[in-house]
């Protein structure tokens, strides 16, 4: 059966978030486009060794889910980590320095891409599937200290749901009823492996919540609006029915799986036709639609947004690089240095 996208009411969302809102949405979403699009190239030019896996293409999700839901909660991600840091207030000088490996990093220029942290994120985590018990964790820690109104929140790829973490992970949440909402981006490609041929079934959430006694929801993740009231119902549904979450967010990665894959596994007019749903794109026209911005509005606003990442690879490329005599430190205990 095909999967159904969560109904969801744009005009009536229009109307309550009205143009400040929504204006700050799109500057968010131009934001990590461009903080991806300036360390891409960065990573090109030799400047960032290591992995990079760039959120290109699915802005929209997180950009919604912290909008709805609220910072206050615990997330945890994949690798594909630096959007979810930024928009959880992480600086875009500390996350390029990261990428660049220095000093003045996230993570001290000692983790790189892939491990970025703020002081709700829980990480990013370059396991498959590694972050699934993590927040699973984080989810039992609320119920336990109890907390009210904070949920987890966890974000993983298609290729991460045929992995026993996540299993053993919702079967956990289930049984202990805890606050967790598990978010799978299917951006349909696990590396080279398409979503269908990983996966043995068709609708990762909705069809296999129920195994878990919980329920299942699709969201188009091209479609702001559309994550964002999924993401308000489902908070609030977790905290009423005090049982866990699972959604699916269709969507579509832009760029390859890491800066080095050629992506030869989908075809160019394939990629083209994903393209035209550009989560920005098609958030700007309703804007321009609703004249809550011109299109030279727009432009001033990612030329701004560009000179932030900008500043941002000056401000890595002139900071230091770490001092190898502090390479231990964090990682022994006080007396094994
Ligand atoms: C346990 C484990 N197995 C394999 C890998 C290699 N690997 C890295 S990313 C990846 C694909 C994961 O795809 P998906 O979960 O769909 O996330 P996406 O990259 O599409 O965001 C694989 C197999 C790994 N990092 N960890």
């Amino acid at each position: 059966m095909a999967c159904q996208f969560f109904k969801s009411d744009t005009a009536t969302l229009i109307k309550e978030l009205k143009a400040d809102k929504l204006l700050d949405v799109l500057d968010k979403m131009l934001f990590i486009r461009n903080f991806e699009t300036r360390a891409e190239a960065a990573y090109l030019h030799g400047f960032i060794g290591g992995f990079f896996h760039s959120y290109i293409g699915q802005e929209a999700i997180q950009t919604a889910a912290i909008m709805a839901m609220g910072k206050d909660n615990w997330w945890v991600t994949s690798y594909r980590c630096h959007a979810l840091a930024l928009l959880l207030g992480a600086t875009p000088n500390e996350i390029m320095a990261e990428l660049y490996g220095r000093s003045t990093g996230n993570a001290l220029g000692r983790g790189g891409s892939m491990h970025l942290f703020t002081d709700r994120l829980l990480g990013g985590h370059g396991i498959v599937g590694g972050q699934i018990p993590i927040g699973t964790g984080a989810g039992f820690s609320i119920k336990y200290q109890e907390i009210k109104d904070e949920i987890s929140i966890t974000f993983l790829g298609d290729g991460a749901v045929p992995q026993g973490s996540f299993h053993e992970s919702l079967n956990l949440a289930s049984l202990w009823k805890l606050p967790c909402l598990y978010v799978i981006e299917n951006n349909r490609w696990g590396m080279g492996t398409a979503a269908h041929r990983a996966n043995a079934v068709p609708r990762l959430a909705e069809d296999r919540a129920a195994a878990y006694g919980i329920k299942g929801y699709t969201f188009d993740g091209t479609d702001f609006f559309n994550c964002y009231e999924g993401f308000k119902k489902v908070k609030a549904e977790i905290l009423k029915d005090k049982k866990p979450i699972l959604v699916e967010v269709i969507c579509d990665r832009f760029k390859g799986h890491s800066v080095s894959d050629p992506g030869l596994y989908r075809s160019k007019d394939e990629l083209k036709e994903r393209m035209s749903k550009d989560p920005i794109l098609l958030l700007k026209s309703v804007l321009i639609e609703k004249k809550m911005i011109t299109e030279d509005e727009f432009k001033a606003m990612d030329k701004k947004n560009r000179e932030i990442a900008v500043s941002a690879m000056k401000f890595a490329e002139e900071s230091p690089w770490p001092d190898p005599a502090t390479l231990g430190q964090d990682v022994f205990a006080p007396e094994e240095k």
